[in-house]
């Protein structure tokens, strides 16, 4: 039994009914719109009172999106695992000469694409491994040929670390190459590769590879060219609070700059078959949450926060629509870096399953295109069969 003593413990620890007097000031600032600062985030990674964190978070939410979660119909394409980096979280590249190495060929890219298009997806995102003998024009040929071919997919290709490669590759201007990507049919940035920017980190688990100034400098001179992109954060391995929110606060500075994000993604950190794993749990609900509602409060001149099913678990990222979050990602279907890494979510969500998981957290499910355009389609792609089983059916 706990004695009269020790429930100060518990209050301490985060009693449901107890709220943080530490949140008050950072309220203050969420309710009249000002600004939160590197100190406001730590108080916010300190906290255990996931519900006024929630509250603010939702808060925020709801003025920039309403009731509204968005999905959408996309499909994944890794056309290649070879890769010659070797960060320390990955369990998706292969060496050159391993018996699980593979690139795809042109007719499994345009038959991914096909598919794609059967399904009615509106997106192709397109990521993989910087392959030690494959040359530029390997990857540039991937987005012009399926452009050619399935000109309405749009595609969301290539993150920043693949764009530095390109560049050490070809010793030619970034812009150039963007410009000339673009013109074959490039739709889009992902947010990839940025892991955590803070040096004390991102040397021990990915040396050498684009760094934060070059990840952020892809970003900003895509967005001069008018592209959008989204932006990541690898959470919950051995990067400290301090080093998310100066990730999240290099972000917003960018943002401030060129206005070209238009979604965060925070990604929990998958322990499987990596050596940084060994013997390291996944991140708890609790921290996936934070991540979700600390993302939103900090990143103030971000639209939207997407809890990536895939990422996050099913679960998790419905519960997150009401901290912060307000989309949920894609049908994806091929995945395998977060499957190689452990994931045990589906490899595929039907659009009905989507709606339906949207609807039972009380939001209204909108079907996006990779801009956040509404998707009218003269026939629904699936009926929403079953009624969720909610509580707040009546
Ligand atoms: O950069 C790799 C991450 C990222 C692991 O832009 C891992 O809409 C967790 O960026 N545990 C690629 N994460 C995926 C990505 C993404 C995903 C969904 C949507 C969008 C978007 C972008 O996956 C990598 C890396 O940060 N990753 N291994 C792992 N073991
Ligand atoms: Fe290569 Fe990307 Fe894996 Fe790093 S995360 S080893 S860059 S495939």
């Amino acid at each position: 039994m706990p004695s009269v003593s020790s429930s100060a413990a518990i209050v301490a620890g985060g009693h449901p009914t107890w709220r943080d007097p530490r949140l008050e000031p950072i309220r203050e600032k969420v309710y009249t719109g000002q600004r939160l600062t590197f100190d406001d985030g730590l108080v916010l990674e300190q906290t255990c009172d996931l519900l006024t964190l929630g509250e603010l978070a939702n808060y925020v939410r709801e003025q920039k999106n309403g009731q509204v979660t968005y999905y959408n119909v996309n499909m994944h394409i890794n056309p290649t695992n070879v890769c010659v980096y070797r960060c320390a979280f990955c369990s998706f590249r292969a060496d050159l000469k391993s018996p699980t190495a593979y690139v795809m060929s042109e007719e499994e890219i345009l038959a991914r694409a096909q598919e794609a298009t059967q399904r009615g997806a509106t997106e192709l995102h397109i990521v993989g491994g910087l392959h030690h003998r494959l040359p530029y024009e390997w990857y540039y040929n991937i987005i012009a040929t399926i452009h050619q071919h399935y000109p309405q997919l749009h595609l969301k290709a290539w993150t920043a670390v693949e764009w530095d490669w390109f560049v050490r590759l070809t010793r030619r201007p970034l812009r150039e190459l963007m410009l000339e990507m673009k013109a074959a049919g490039l739709g889009s940035l992902p947010g990839g590769g940025a892991e955590i920017f803070h040096p004390e980190i991102r040397s021990q688990i990915c040396d050498y590879k684009a760094d934060a100034e070059q990840w952020l400098e892809v970003h900003r001179q895509w967005h001069a060219l008018g592209g959008k992109s989204n932006a990541t954060m690898l959470y919950g391995h051995i990067e400290k609070p301090y080093h998310r929110i100066d990730h999240l606060l290099r972000l917003r500075a960018l943002q401030d700059e060129t206005g070209g994000f238009q979604t965060f993604i925070p990604l929990a950190f998958h322990p499987a078959n990596n050596p940084l794993g060994r013997d390291r749990p996944r991140p708890s609900g609790m921290m996936d949450l934070k991540m979700i509602a600390i993302a939103r409060l900090m990143l103030d001149n971000f639209p939207h926060i997407k809890a990536y099913w895939q990422m996050l678990g099913v679960k998790t990222a419905q519960v997150a629509q009401s901290w912060g979050a307000d989309d949920l990602d894609g049908t994806v279907v091929y995945e395998r870096i977060y499957h190689a890494a452990g994931s045990e979510a589906p490899q595929e969500l039907t659009v009905a399953q989507l709606r339906r998981l949207i609807r039972e957290a009380g939001r209204i499910p909108v079907e996006r295109d990779t801009l956040y355009r509404p998707v009218q389609r003269p026939e629904p792609l699936e009926e929403e069969t079953v009624e969720p089983p909610t509580a707040t059916a009546v």
